[in-house]
Formats: structure tokens, C-alpha cells, sequence
């Protein structure tokens, strides 16, 4: 389980200062070494298509962000105008690059363009 909301992260980070094996972070790295690319899902509560993509993230040893739309409307706001206009939930970035939904990761990860996206950028 590698997934972590942002104040989870925060914490996280804090707890791993000074040790040699930084915990997993919403940004997965090893020794300081960045082994995965940055996976944002914006998110809401009772929300059956944000379950399931973070199920399939979750299954592959995603780390990612969660953005709680729901809580914050000036996140949802920034959701929208990252995504072009979408005002649906989940919007997922990788590495900053707009992905699309629950539907759209699927699509990547049956036609194997999931894994290279979330190589870490060289
Ligand atoms: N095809 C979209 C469907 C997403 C969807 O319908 N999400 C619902 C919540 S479970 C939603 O945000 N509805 C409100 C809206 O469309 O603005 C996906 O795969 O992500």
C-alpha cells in the first residue's frame, strides 16, 4: 500500500528526515533516488470511479497524491482548469501530464502505455 493523501506525505517526510530508507512518499523515491513518476488523483468521497482507480494504482505499487475536491473547492478549481474544463472526479496527472478518469487509466493499462508513463523522467 503505497498511497498517501498529501498531509500524509507531510508527515511521512518528516518522520523519514535522517534516516538512511526515506518511507514511501507521495513521491516514491529510494536513497533520494526518484524511482517513479508524480501520480496526482483528484478525488471525492463516494465515488465509485476514484475507488477503482486508485484500486488499479494501488495493485501496481502506484504512489500517489489524493486531492480531496469535496473538501476544498479552490482544489477543485485548480482540478478543473488543469483538466481543460473537466469537472468530473477523478482526474489523474502524471507527472503533470493530464491523463483523464478512471476510464482513461484503464484504457492506458489494458494497452500497456500505463508503465512506460510512470517511469520517472530522466
Ligand atoms: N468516465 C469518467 C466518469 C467519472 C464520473 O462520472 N464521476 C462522477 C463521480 S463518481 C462525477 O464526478 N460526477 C459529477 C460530474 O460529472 O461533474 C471516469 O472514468 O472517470
Amino acid at each position: 500500500m503505497c498511497s498517501a493523501t498529501e498531509a500524509d506525505s507531510r508527515d511521512w517526510t518528516t518522520l523519514g528526515r535522517g534516516t538512511r530508507l526515506t518511507v514511501w512518499t507521495a513521491v516514491s523515491r529510494w536513497n533520494g533516488q526518484l524511482i517513479m513518476a508524480k501520480v496526482e488523483v483528484y478525488s471525492s468521497m463516494f465515488c465509485g470511479f476514484c475507488y477503482r482507480a486508485k484500486k488499479l494504482l494501488e495493485k501496481k505499487g502506484v504512489a500517489f497524491t489524493e486531492i480531496n475536491v469535496m473538501a476544498n473547492p479552490a482544489r477543485r478549481a485548480e482540478m478543473v482548469q488543469r483538466s481543460g474544463g473537466r469537472t468530473s472526479v477523478p482526474q489523474i496527472f502524471i507527472d503533470d501530464q493530464w491523463i483523464g478518469g478512471c476510464d482513461e487509466l484503464y484504457a492506458l493499462e489494458s494497452s500497456n502505455k500505463l508503465d512506460p508513463l510512470l517511469q520517472p523522467a530522466t
